[in-house]
């Protein structure tokens, strides 16, 4: 079929065509064959609205679950071509920040696999996140474009009217395909305008805000959990769920719903806060279509489902009605009349949409509008029930349940380690691609040398490729032979990269006293900084410096290297994560909901330094104390340190000499030298008088773990059942076990 296609196309075979018009020639095909694909129209359908779906390159993803990826890979070797190769002309879709971003993409997967029909929702950005690029230590932004005249994106002949105050727009409708491993083809629906305008893009990321025709669907918001209340935003957010609910309703009316039974056909997944407008969106077009309001709004309750991300508060969004009433005031006599019930209910002012300042709690709605409210790990949704909404949680307790968040396999092992892969099909068959619980079937060689030697010599691999790609595209040296200590995420204080800085100062005065390590080390950071996020980007700063510092010091470098690599995305992901030794986890317990960094290191027999905090807590639990290495202070101390405001962090810089030598390094004339001064002094300070995510109050046992962590390395057989471990335990954090019980608990999607 590829030889047929490139014929057309190009009039040459495999050998003469080059890899980028094999690219476009797999892309062709791929795209007729997911196409091809069965699918099955169930009287209900999942629709998965989300403002964010961070799908990451695609050509591997469908070719292994199309099943033809060794098939095609071995025709092209054949051919002197290679698949890896082809890969890198492939631009990536970076549609969202992060976690949240990654794990709707991680559902789509899922959800295709697991046979159910439904589908996504979301907006079509012409540009992704934005391209970081470190420079002079410090991050630049700039545009990231993914669309090629040729792409995934199939444009469809459908468009809806979109009505905001000022103006009202026509959609166009783009799908990609998403295809199950060995089942049915689901669609990702991208929402966009013609209208949009690359070229209004001025120097970095910079362009015109007011100007909405040319620039409605141009850009993703770069925050990761932390939002501003921008007029733009609430424009993408209607014009994302106005077009969902127009769709939704349409589909529903054809397949013969008479709307009053809407919740026989359709059940909405709203992904965080982001598509909460589609609640007042549905309950207006019900309206208008003659249905009684409080039938209008009980319908829509029993069909959408809300999922919670966070506990951090200035992730949840609040739009001021002011703002409201300037883009889409057709909703706000509705979300009026929703927070009338409430009000007229519970003698509670915590539980209204509307607050004093006159601002609009979109969670509120979500939760008092909705069937089901659910976090993301056992832990945060204890939290959500017990702390930050116990007071929605005590009028609505049956509505709250838990869905540990998963990854795709798929993506997640048999693409991005392929030597991991195909060892354990040798070991334990191929069933663990359909089922992951087979994973387990691996902890019966816990004690077999020649097992634990592989899974060693694997890591080394990967490592070297690593090496030789870090080498090629960052220009920077490292040793395969040492520790890769992996730090990749959102750059948050709350994540605490911090924390890892101060670590490599101790390690940098340690190995500078005469105190060498018995491993060399080499700490790997990869994060992007929201562009508006000050002290994030002083972090990065920090880091930048000491990586300056640290390799070009000869009595230093040969054991200890620094790496922050730039434009840390999806792509990279997959070639970090298959290489680490240590998984970075160190969240501030109870600030980090979930995790899936987490997951995807363990799964690749990275072995954890974290806290108790999102998904960890899970992961501990399964591997077992002897297989996780945990420190720091536990959430309910986090909590009530909040809560009683008794968090001093001078207490700690000036009670303790070690902490004030580390912290002191920060502003100390050998980085000074090196690092921008304002930067430096404006995190020191931050750090001895603020301190948010309380770094000080776990620095000193986090050191601690990592140098026990690190000693325990040189136990090669030790190290090696512990990588076992992590990868036979691993099985649970699949998507595929999520979605099965998002399916169950919520859905019921035949
Ligand atoms: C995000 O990525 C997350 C939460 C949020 O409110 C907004 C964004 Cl953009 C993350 C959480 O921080 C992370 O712990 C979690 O694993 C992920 O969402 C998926 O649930």
């Amino acid at each position: 079929m590829l030889e047929k296609i490139l014929h057309n196309k190009y009039k040459k075979t495999i050998s003469e065509c080059s890899n980028e018009e094999l690219y476009f020639g797999l892309l062709e095909m791929t795209k007729e064959l997911a196409d091809k694909k069965y699918r099955t129209r169930s009287k209900k359908k999942l629709y998965y609205i989300s403002a964010e779906f961070l799908i990451g390159k695609l050509l591997s993803n469908h070719l292994i679950n199309l099943g033809i990826f060794d098939q095609i890979s071995e025709l092209l070797t054949q051919n002197n071509k290679s698949i890896t190769e082809i890969e890198n002309i492939e631009l990536e879709p970076s549609l969202g920040n992060g976690g949240l971003g990654r794990l709707a993409a991680c559902f789509l997967d899922s959800i295709a696999t697991l046979g159910i029909n439904g589908d996504g929702i979301g907006l079509n950005y012409h540009l992704g996140l934005f391209r970081q690029i470190l420079n002079d230590k410090r991050q630049k932004e700039t545009v990231n474009p993914w669309m090629t005249d040729e792409s995934w994106l199939i444009k469809r002949d459908k468009s809806y009217m979109v009505q905001f105050k000022d103006l009202t727009v026509t959609s166009k409708l783009y799908d990609i395909a998403v295809t199950g491993f060995d089942n049915r083809t689901n669609w990702l629906h991208l929402f966009d305008i013609d209208s949009v305008d690359e070229s209004i893009v001025k120097e970095g990321i910079s362009f015109e805000k007011g100007d909405i025709t040319h620039n409605l669907t141009l850009f993703l918001y770069p925050d990761d959990s932390d939002e501003k209340g921008e007029l733009l935003r609430i424009y993408q957010q209607y014009f994302m769920v106005s077009n969902s609910a127009q769709m939704i309703l349409e589909e529903c009316i054809s397949k013969g719903s008479n709307l009053h039974d809407l919740y026989d056909y359709a059940v909405i997944q709203i992904n965080d806060t982001h598509p909460t407008m589609v609640i007042p969106e549905l309950i207006r077009l019900l309206i208008k279509q003659g249905i009684e309001i409080d039938e209008a709004i009980e319908i829509v309750s029993k069909t959408c489902a809300y999922t919670n991300h966070t506990i951090l508060a200035e992730a949840l969004e609040k739009w001021p009605i002011k703002y409201l009433q300037q883009v889409v005031p057709q909703l706000l006599p509705i979300i009026e009349i929703l927070d009338n019930k409430v009000r007229r209910k519970y003698d509670d002012s915590s539980v209204y949409i509307i607050d004093t300042k006159n601002r609009v709690h979109m969670a509120h709605i979500d939760i008092h509008y909705s069937f089901s409210v659910n976090g993301v790990a056992a832990l945060h949704t204890e939290i959500l029930k017990q702390n930050e909404l116990h007071n929605f949680y005590k009028i609505y307790p049956q509505k709250f349940n838990n869905k540990t968040n998963g990854i795709t396999f798929r993506r997640w092992l048999i693409h991005c380690n392929p030597l991991l892969t195909a060892y354990l099909s040798k070991l334990i068959g191929n069933g663990f691609k359909k089922n992951a619980d087979e994973l387990e079937k691996l902890l019966s060689f816990v004690e077999n040398r020649t097992v634990l030697n592989t899974l060693l010599q694997i890591k080394r691999e990967n490592k070297k490729s690593l090496k030789e790609y870090i080498l090629k595209t960052q220009g920077v040296e490292i040793d395969e032979n040492s520790i890769f200590d992996i730090h990749i995420k959102r750059l948050h204080e709350y994540k605490r990269q911090q924390m890892n800085a101060l670590y490599i100062i101790h390690k940098y005065l340690e190995i500078k006293s005469g105190k060498k390590p018995a491993t060399p080390i080499t700490i790997l950071f990869g994060a992007k900084a929201a562009p508006s996020y000050i002290i994030a980007k002083d972090i990065i700063h920090l880091v930048l410096c000491l990586q300056e510092l640290v390799n070009n010091d000869k009595d230093v470098s040969p054991y200890l290297k620094v790496v922050m690599v730039e434009n840390y995305n999806v792509t990279l992901a997959e070639k970090l994560i298959p290489a680490c030794d240590i998984s970075e986890q160190i969240s501030l317990a109870s600030k980090e909901a979930s995790g899936t960094g987490n997951m995807k290191l363990m799964l690749n027999g990275a072995v954890t330094l974290g806290t108790m905090d999102g998904a960890n807590v899970e992961i501990a639990k399964l591997v077992g104390e002897d297989n996780i290495y945990i420190f720091g202070e536990s959430s309910e101390k986090v909590i009530s340190h909040y809560e009683n405001r008794d968090y001093i962090s001078k207490e700690y810089y000036e009670g303790d000499k070690e902490i004030r030598q580390m912290v002191d390094f920060i502003i100390g004339d050998t980085l000074i030298k090196i690092g921008n001064k304002k930067n430096l002094m404006r995190l020191y300070h931050e750090i001895i008088n603020t301190d948010w995510f309380m770094t000080l109050l776990d620095i000193k046992e986090y050191i601690k773990k990592k140098e026990e962590m690190l000693a325990d390395y040189n136990n090669r057989e030790k190290w090696a059942k512990m990588m076992l471990v992590n990868i036979g335990r691993a099985g649970y954090f699949s998507s595929d076990r999520t979605i099965a019980e998002y399916n169950k608990d919520i859905w019921h999607v035949s």
